[in-house]
């Protein structure tokens, strides 16, 4: 755990009490604050009980003594309005932030010097991947490496700070918009299209959120930062004639005059304008496909900021094992493969999926994007037939009607058991029924985890179970 000090003897509220909020309310209670934890779910304030943290209903309480509002990043900020209790804490003159902000002052007060570097990633596709990639490189290469933030574990239940660690934090837009002290010595910014708008009033919104990753980044920083759409091209461009930090270009789609490129998989270092051909990446097996080639250039590009040589950044790209969630194979059975990509919550990455595989038994659903599934219909010949489930099953049917056979299932234990019934019937060769629902999952699940593990755990139910020896 990463103590934090800087309110001790004070009273900090800490509103939602999930991984981030309990989290920094251990981490708060541990530097001495006198910390008002609340959530509003029952089961989550017992589970903060057992873990030691005392509740204190905060809808309850004088704001005017808090020094501060803990917000979990999942409770609107501002968009699409902001949560009462944020609007009380604005009330009352309250600093409203999140936990990467406490990280961040932590960091900030300790001795320039001592101070660990801090990775950030973000951007709308890609950022869970990339950071575990960059935290499993350096890690291979023996560094002192602690990854956490979106990727599951809140950035306060990281090992404490420490002069030669590398701190890789995956940062949701969510997360951006708490935060105002972060200062990543690399900065990556994958790519960016629309996603999350309701939470950020807008794409305009959205972005500048995302562009908080930058902030406070100085002449010896990097901002590592995708050229494959419109929205990165123009921060790219725009960051890099501002000289306030190194900009190194990354692409999966472009042969760069100077940057990283990994075009067809073939990755090339072109940083100081001389290419120097790296390797292929049909050499790492978690790594294919176009998106995963922007991944690998991406984490080279910032393992490289952190001084590590092209052969041991090769060396840990063929080793990665992949991510749970994102075209994860979770069993076969009957020539059925299972393969669950929950993590693929909008259009976009669920594209990947598929155009990764044929012969799809297609669980999509939740809660749709503003775009939906229209931008999926050149991948509709892969599909054999969809299954829907959540709050978007409805919509998601029109939009396939007369394209693709679609079944409305409700639930995803339906639309599994459904899938599994036409897979093995189909006669198809090596059919898929691949969970990549191109939705949130806050209708049905906790998270995107959440639904991945059920869809996991629904599968392993299928499984005959082992034969025991007998003694
Ligand atoms: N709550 C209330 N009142 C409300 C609303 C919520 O009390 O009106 C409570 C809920 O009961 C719950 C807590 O607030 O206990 C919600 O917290 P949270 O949703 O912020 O979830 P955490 O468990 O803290 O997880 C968060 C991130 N979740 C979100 O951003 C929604 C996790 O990202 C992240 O891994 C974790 O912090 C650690 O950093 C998940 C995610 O889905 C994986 N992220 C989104 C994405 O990737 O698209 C952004």
């Amino acid at each position: 755990m990463i103590r934090i000090s800087e309110y001790f003897a004070r009273d900090v509220a800490v509103y939602g009490l999930g991984r981030t909020g309990l989290s920094a309310a251990l981490a708060l209670k541990a530097g001495g604050a006198r910390v008002h934890a609340w959530d509003d779910n029952e089961e989550t304030r017992a589970k903060a009980e057992a873990a030691g943290i005392a509740l204190s209903d905060i809808n309850k309480r004088d704001w005017q003594t808090f020094a501060a509002l803990v917000l979990s990043p999942g409770i609107p900020y501002k968009f699409p309005q902001p949560h009462r209790l944020v609007r009380m804490a604005e009330m009352t003159g309250v600093p409203v932030i999140g936990d990467m902000e406490l990280f961040a002052r932590a960091v900030q007060a300790m001795p320039e010097r001592s101070r660990p570097k801090v990775i950030g990633i973000t951007g709308t596709n890609g950022k869970s991947t990339t950071t575990a990639l960059i935290g499993h490189i350096l890690k291979e290469a023996g560094r002192d490496v602690r990854v956490g933030g979106n990727i599951g574990t809140g950035v306060l239940d990281l090992a404490p700070l420490h002069s030669n660690a590398v701190y890789v934090l995956e940062l949701s837009s969510y997360q951006l918009d708490l935060v105002k002290s972060l200062h990543c010595n690399v900065a990556v910014m994958l790519n960016l299209s629309p996603d999350h708008l309701d939470r950020h009033g807008g794409m305009d919104g959205y972005q500048a959120a995302k562009m908080r990753i930058f902030q406070n980044q100085t002449p010896q920083d990097v901002a590592v930062i995708g050229f494959d759409d419109i929205y990165t091209q123009s921060m790219a461009i725009g960051l890099g004639g501002s000289g306030v930090q190194k900009v190194t270009q990354i692409s999966s789609t472009y042969t760069l005059g100077k940057g990283v490129s990994a075009v067809e998989g073939r990755l090339y270092d072109n940083m100081s304008g001389k290419a120097e051909f790296i390797g292929k990446l049909e050499d790492c097996p978690a790594l294919q496909g176009r998106h995963n080639f922007q991944n690998a250039a991406a984490a080279y590009a910032a393992c490289r900021a952190i001084g590590l040589d092209p052969a041991t950044i090769m060396a840990g790209l063929k080793t990665f094992p992949g991510l749970a969630h994102r075209m994860e194979n979770v069993g076969a059975l009957e020539g059925v493969r299972f393969v669950n990509d929950s993590k693929a919550t909008n259009a976009q990455a669920a594209e990947q999926a598929l155009r990764s595989f044929r012969n799809i038994y297609w669980i999509a659903g939740g809660v749709a994007k503003a775009e939906g599934i229209a931008p999926l219909a050149a991948c509709f010949p892969n599909v054999t037939k969809a299954y829907l489930i959540g709050q978007a099953e409805e919509t998601f049917a029109a939009a396939l009607q007369g394209k693709v056979p679609a079944q409305v299932c409700g639930t995803l234990e339906r639309a599994v058991d459904a899938a599994f019934r036409d897979a093995r019937a189909s006669g198809d060769p090596s059919p898929v029924i691949l969970l990549s629902p191109a939705c949130a999952s806050f209708d049905q699940f906790k998270d995107y985890e959440h639904r991945g593990d059920v869809f996991r755990d629904l599968v392993s139910a299928m499984m005959p179970a082992p034969i025991k020896e007998s003694a």
